[in-house]
């Protein structure tokens, strides 16, 4: 039996480091790597179970065909010759018939590793293909975030340990976000309170010591309450918004003048109840708040982030000082995306597509679409809008290639399905954007069958397009030390000594994480200058598109939200549950008078198209909120695209992100 260390590839901000224990090449176990600060020996319950993925039988081993109709999953296996020449000849045909812009990449975080996730760019970039914004996850959170923070990194997560009041808003960290926890339960032991701020009681908030039971979309009208209330107790931080900000006066001459009743209704909070968060705000100095992406999925959502990061500010919370400060996304190591991305092997600009919007693009974009190059990704169900995606998909004229590691809902539409390793037989680095630490792995185990990883996939179609650039010739080591010239915050040492598997590396950057005391030159801008009515120079309460649509209420009367869910990692992990539709939660009062019972079959539906899932009746959420957590598959013929049948192809106020958490819908008993 030996052991081996490799790094969690998935899209959570932990980037967990992890203990692989092999018996005769084959992985038997999965543990936390004791010796990582912040994994700290323990794992999620998906991941410890893992290797059984990898080991799968059901990987896709080998290159195959489509033999049946779109959508009908049959496939025949053929060599990678095959696979190159069926590949290679189409997109030199697309290139000369249709131009470079005919093909749309499609691809996110099924592999947060640096190499891997960006392994095709070059290879888009000198074919010219259309550029596709990645933007389904976080651009929104980080583009409000940074508005008025500025691109420094937020505080430390090990900074709550020390706090007296922690809160998470909008992240449901039990779930996303696991080992933040260990922080909030010493902090707890030693007195502090931690309170949720969340639509419905996650289980995060079942954990916690109070719930604010927040309307969707209400959180700039919260933060702007509790600034309001605490501005005319006199209980900001006045030293901290003289000493390191600008702005403040207009903000504060807008929420002064803002009617505090209005505000309060928008949250859908009892008055008291907000007056009772601002007085823990003002009596504990030592606040730490954790944010979550989840409140930046609806169309003000850069704006909730943004009157968040100014609440925070103005109690001070970025001074750097013990058991203060707010987390969003860590920024631990800045890159230089350019690098990355080999942005100047792409002569000209090309049309870019937001993969938010990947519906609209297969199926009204002009010139079209003629080929579509899938990886580390599985756009049939977790791109909103996922009827408009299969209709796209269904293209009699569209050529889809997907590279994958099991097949998928998108599989099922696939041309050319390509296999792919998982992180276990690759190397990559990896950086955790919920703390600060980036390490590298080599692989645990050799590639299964066939399967060739996301950079040997593009170096080799490179080659065999013809093309000669020297990037095409790197090597995953000469990819990593050329990264690590583009990665601020990296110390020093590793610049010349090169990173190395085993090595846990702390960015320099975390020394001055969240302390404007120390980001010199830059003050934090309660008010920016750049302002249009659809963004103002600071966080004003705007209706939402679909939540606040009165037409379309009428119609709809329930707000949807769908977020994830404990055993998948978005769609990632439905292979499990490919006979189950998950739950919906509904509260009684709703339920009662359309005759659903607890676990009956309900239909979920509005003018984008329909979603079956079990009731599950609980005052866990409020009257006229539906909670839908989970991706799940829904892979039979009859019900194929899962929950983002519901959701809107809308985009964020900033940052082009997606709207998963405001849907409009209405619900009936199945058979009704
Ligand atoms: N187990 C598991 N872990 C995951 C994932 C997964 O699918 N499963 N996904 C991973 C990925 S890709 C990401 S980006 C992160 C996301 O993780 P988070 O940052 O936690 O974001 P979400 O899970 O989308 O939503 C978090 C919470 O926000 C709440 N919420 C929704 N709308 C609002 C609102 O308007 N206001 C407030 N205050 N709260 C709101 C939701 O009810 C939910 O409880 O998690 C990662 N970790
Ligand atoms: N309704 C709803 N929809 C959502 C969300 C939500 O909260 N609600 N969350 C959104 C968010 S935050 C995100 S980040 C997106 C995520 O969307 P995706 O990035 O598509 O995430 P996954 O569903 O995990 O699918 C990743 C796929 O990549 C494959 N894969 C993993 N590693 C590799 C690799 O190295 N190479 C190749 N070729 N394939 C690989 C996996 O097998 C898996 O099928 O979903 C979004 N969709
Ligand atoms: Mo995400």
């Amino acid at each position: 039996m030996i052991k081996k260390k490799t790094i969690c590839p998935l899209d959570c901000p932990d980037a967990c480091s992890i203990v692989a224990t092999l018996d005769n090449g084959v992985i038997t176990k999965l543990d936390g790597d004791p010796d990582h600060p912040f994994t700290q020996g323990f794992l999620c319950k998906k991941v410890r179970s893992y290797h059984h993925r990898v080991q799968s039988n059901d990987r896709v081993l080998f290159p195959q065909k489509r033999v049946g109709s779109k959508g009908e999953g049959k496939f025949e296996r053929i060599s990678w010759d095959e696979a190159w020449s069926i590949l290679v000849g189409r997109l030199k045909a697309n290139r000369d018939e249709h131009g470079g812009e005919s093909l749309l990449p499609y691809s996110y975080a099924g592999n947060m590793g640096k190499v891997n996730f960006h392994a095709g760019d070059p290879f888009f970039n000198q074919y010219g293909a259309s550029f596709l914004k990645r933007t389904i996850c976080s651009t929104a959170a980080k583009a409000g975030w940074t508005l008025h923070y500025g691109e420094n990194p937020s505080s430390p997560p090990e900074k709550a340990l020390d706090a007296q009041l922690i809160i998470a808003w909008g992240i449901n960290a039990k779930v996303t976000n696991i080992h933040f926890m260990p922080f909030v339960v010493k902090a707890r032991r030693a007195g502090a309170r931690f309170v949720v701020i969340d639509p419905y009681q996650n289980l995060t908030a079942q954990a916690a010591d109070d719930h604010y039971r927040i309307k969707p979309g209400g959180d700039t009208a919260l933060a702007l309450a509790l600034l309001k209330i605490l501005l005319e107790k006199n209980q900001l931080d006045q030293n901290f918004i003289k000493e390191y900000s600008e702005g403040f006066e207009e903000l504060g001459h807008y929420v002064d003048s803002t009617d505090l009743k209005t505000l309060i209704t928008k949250t859908g909070l009892a008055t008291a109840r907000v007056e009772e968060l601002a007085a823990l705000l003002a009596s504990n100095s030592k606040t730490f708040i954790r944010a979550g992406i989840g409140l930046s999925r609806n169309t003000q959502g850069a704006m909730s982030c943004r009157a968040i990061v100014c609440l925070a500010a103005a109690l001070g919370l970025f001074d750097g000082h013990t058991g203060r400060g707010a987390l969003l996304s860590s920024n631990s190591f800045s890159l230089d995306n350019s690098v990355f991305s080999f942005t100047p092997l792409a002569n000209k600009s090309t049309r870019s597509v937001n993969m938010v919007r990947l519906g609209e693009a297969l199926t009204r974009m002009n010139p079209p679409i003629k080929s579509l190059f899938v990886y580390s990704s599985n756009p049939l169900s977790v791109a909103p809008d996922s009827s408009q995606v299969r209709r796209g998909l269904e293209r009699e004229d569209l050529f889809t290639v997907v590279h994958e590691q099991l097949p998928t809902p998108t599989t099922r539409y696939a041309d050319l399905l390509l296999p792919a390793t998982t992180s276990f037989e690759n190397d990559d680095l990896y950086m955790g954007y919920g703390h600060f630490y980036m390490g590298r792995t080599e692989p645990v185990i050799s590639p299964r069958g066939e399967a060739i990883s996301n950079f040997d996939l593009f170096q080799t179609l490179a080659k065999k397009m013809g093309f000669d650039a020297a990037a095409f010739e790197d090597t995953v080591s000469d990819r990593i030390d050329l990264y690590s010239t583009a990665i601020s915050g990296l110390p020093k040492k590793y610049l010349k000594e090169g990173i190395h598997a085993q090595d846990i590396i702390l960015s320099d950057l975390q020394q001055i994480a969240g302390d404007f005391s120390r980001f010199k030159g830059s003050k934090f801008r309660f008010t920016v200058r750049s302002s249009t009515p659809e963004s103002p120079g600071f966080p004003h309460v705007i209706p939402n598109d679909e939540f606040d649509n009165a037409a379309s209420s009428d119609v709809y009367p329930f707000e949807l939200i769908t977020p994830p869910n404990n055993d998948l990692l978005n769609s990632t992990f439905g292979e499990h549950y490919t006979n189950q539709v998950g739950e919906v939660l509904i509260h009684p009062e709703d339920a009662g008078p359309r005759n659903i019972d607890d676990g009956d079959l309900v239909r979920i539906y509005n003018g984008r198209g329909s979603n079956i899932r079990s009731a599950k009746i609980t005052n866990r959420t409020q009257p006229l909120l539906l909670v839908a957590e989970g991706i799940y598959w829904q892979n039979d013929a009859s019900n194929q695209s899962g929950i983002n049948c519901l959701t809107s192809q809308a985009i964020t106020d900033l940052g082009e992100g997606g709207t998963f958490h405001e849907s409009r819908v209405e619900i009936c008993k199945l058979g009704h």
